[in-house]
This record gives structure tokens, C-alpha cells and sequence, in this order.
């Protein structure tokens, strides 16, 4: 039986992640922050089958003790500040974990494993918001990086580094540079999700109107469940590389606002939708577009849930959510 530490137990991928290699036969370790964290029942009830260990990416000696109480095979380094807006006013804590604690963890593996590094092989979670002011249309593995945000710049930290633990020690390190990936598990502050809760409360009488920032960003918006099975893809093939993943389609919040509004009946939203600096980003990142061809000739992976697909799973799942709590 192999196992896994999951960082980033209690995110969206985290689950999605834990649901698949239970299902693969994994013993499932995950890796929880804090004392009393509201997160843990959370997760022991989405994944019951996960072993929470408690660590944080800041403490390396908790890390040390998460991984000789784990003795993982493969090791997924989710765990990250992950929302951009955030990391402009909490710049120094976002790199501190999104960044400084990918090196917390390379470093922790390697003492850990000490001669035989060939034992375990590690993923790390890099982003498509390292491309920030892009430099090459579509992005893909090669694409000169410019991040745009504090997350950003500290997950360029994290991508380097992982690279730099494969080549400097010949760890099987890989970095997923996974471009937006959704679903119904997504957190409210993301866009995504903020317009599918929006739109069903808008529906059922519950909220008048929902208020966003930029409405002409482009996203290469995926779903999470296809992304974590990439990341699974990565860890078992002979070689440690990184890889873009990407539907290779974007769509601009409009489009999003549009789509999400005709799966309730409502085809006129100019009145339902209002902008307000306050959701402005200081840089913003204009335009995603992901080459995924690289994980589709080498991991022969493609997403199988489309941008439409992805779009009304999420609002019937808020609709379904929303009213079941109207009526409690
Ligand atoms: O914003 C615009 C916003 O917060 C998408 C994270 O998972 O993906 C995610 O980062 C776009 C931006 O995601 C609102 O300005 C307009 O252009 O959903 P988001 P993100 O910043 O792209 C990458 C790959 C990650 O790695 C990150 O961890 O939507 N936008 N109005 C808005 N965004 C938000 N959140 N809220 C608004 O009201």
C-alpha cells in the first residue's frame, strides 16, 4: 500500500486530491494547521478515510515529525496563501507560506530521507499566476515568467526551488503549473464561485445583486477534479518535469457572468451585476491561456469537464445548497 502527505488537506484540491488516492488504494495522510482548526471535522467528513497529522508550513520541525509519522511515498505540497487579492495587504505571510514554505518542506524531505532521497517523490503546486504580465500567448512550460501579485512572486519562490532540489540533489520534485481550476468545493472569495452562490441566491429571492471588481480578465478556467489527477499523473512517471496544466480555452468573467445567469432563465443581468474598486486588483493579470500539450503527449491527460459543464455543476449545486438553507 503506498501513502501520501497531502499539504493543503482542507482546500479544494486537498479533497479532490485525498478522494482519488483513497481510491487508488492509498494510505492518506493530511497535514492540518493550528490548534482547534474548524477545518478538521470538515475534512474528516468529506474524506473520512485521510490521518490528519497537525504541521504547519512555517515550522519545520513540524513538518520533520509529520513525515516520520507519515513515511510517505509521494508527498503533493498544496498548502498555500491562495488567494491573490489577499497577498497585496499580507504580503510578508503570503510569502512566508506560499513561498518560503515550499523550501520548509523541500528541506524537511531531505533531511527526512536523508541518503535515500530516491525513496519519495514530491509535487508541488505551482500556478498559472506566475505568468502574470504574460510574455507568450498560449502559456506553456517555456513561457518566460512575470508575476503580477505578492502570491505571485512567491509562488515563482516555490516553482525555482522545486526545480532547483531536482537538480541539485536529484529529488523526483515536479511542479504543476495549473492554471484556474474550479468547482462546487471552491472557497466564495473566487470569482467563480462568488457568481454560480450570487446567481442561485439572485434566484431563489435570497440577494438582489451580486458586486465584482474587473469584468475583463480572462481565465483558462478548469475543473479541480481533472486537475488533482494530473498532479497523481506527474508523481508516477519515471522522471520528475514540470508541466502546464490548461483546458487551452479562456473566457473573460462576462462570458462566466453571462453563462451562470442563463442556467437560472435570466438573460438580462446589466441591473443584477454592479462593479466597485473595492474588488480592483492593484496589477492585474489580463489574460490566461494555457498549452497543455506537453501533460497530454507525456501524462496522457485531458480535462474531460468543459468551461459550460463546470459552470452549471456549480450553480446547480449552489442552488441546491442555497435553498436547502433558505428552508432550514
Ligand atoms: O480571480 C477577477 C479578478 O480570485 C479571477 C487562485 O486559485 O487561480 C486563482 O487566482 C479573476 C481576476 O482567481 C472579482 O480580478 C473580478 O482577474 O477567482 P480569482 P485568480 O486570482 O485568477 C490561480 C491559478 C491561483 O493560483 C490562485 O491561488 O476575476 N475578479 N471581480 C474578481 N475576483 C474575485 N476574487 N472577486 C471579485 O469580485
Amino acid at each position: 500500500m503506498k501513502r501520501a502527505l497531502i499539504t493543503g488537506i482542507t482546500g479544494q484540491d486537498g479533497l479532490y486530491l485525498a478522494e482519488l488516492l483513497l481510491s487508488k488504494g492509498y494510505e492518506v495522510f493530511g497535514l492540518i494547521r493550528g490548534q482547534n482548526n474548524p477545518k478538521f471535522s470538515l475534512v474528516q467528513r468529506e474524506v473520512p478515510g485521510v490521518k490528519l497529522l497537525t504541521g504547519d508550513l512555517t515550522d519545520i520541525s513540524s513538518l520533520l515529525r509529520a513525515l516520520k509519522a507519515s513515511q510517505p511515498d509521494e508527498i503533493y505540497n498544496l498548502g498555500a496563501i491562495s488567494f491573490v487579492a489577499y497577498s497585496w495587504e499580507n504580503a510578508e505571510v503570503t510569502s512566508d507560506v506560499t513561498g518560503k514554505g515550499v523550501l520548509n518542506m523541500l528541506e524537511a524531505v531531505r533531511l527526512w530521507a536523508g541518503d535515500d532521497l530516491s525513496k519519495v517523490r514530491f509535487y508541488q503546486a505551482s500556478s498559472s499566476e506566475m505568468f502574470g504580465k504574460v510574455q507568450d500567448v498560449p502559456q506553456r512550460e517555456s513561457t518566460l515568467l512575470w508575476p503580477r501579485s505578492p502570491y505571485g512572486v512567491a509562488k515563482v519562490f516555490g516553482h525555482y526551488m522545486t526545480i532547483n532540489y531536482r537538480e541539485s540533489y536529484g529529488m523526483h520534485a515536479s511542479s504543476g503549473i495549473l492554471f484556474n481550476h474550479e468547482s462546487p468545493r471552491r472557497g466564495p472569495e473566487f470569482v467563480t464561485r462568488k457568481i454560480t452562490q450570487a446567481v442561485a441566491r439572485i434566484k431563489l429571492g435570497l440577494q438582489d445583486k451580486v458586486v465584482l471588481g474587473n469584468l475583463d480578465a480572462q481565465r483558462d478556467w478548469g475543473f479541480a477534479g481533472d486537475y488533482v489527477d494530473a498532479m497523481w499523473r506527474m508523481l508516477q512517471q519515471p522522471t520528475a518535469d514540470d508541466y502546464v496544466i490548461a483546458t487551452g480555452e479562456t473566457h473573460s468573467i462576462r462570458e462566466l457572468l453571462e453563462l451562470a445567469f442563463s442556467y437560472v432563465g435570466i438573460s438580462d443581468w446589466s441591473e443584477l451585476v454592479e462593479q466597485d474598486p473595492r474588488f480592483m486588483r492593484p496589477a492585474e493579470v489580463d489574460l490566461l491561456i494555457g498549452d497543455p500539450s506537453k501533460a497530454r503527449e507525456v501524462l496522457d491527460w485531458k480535462p474531460s469537464v468543459s468551461f459550460a459543464e463546470l459552470i452549471r455543476m456549480m450553480v446547480e449545486s449552489d442552488l441546491a445548497e442555497q435553498s436547502a438553507s433558505a428552508k432550514r
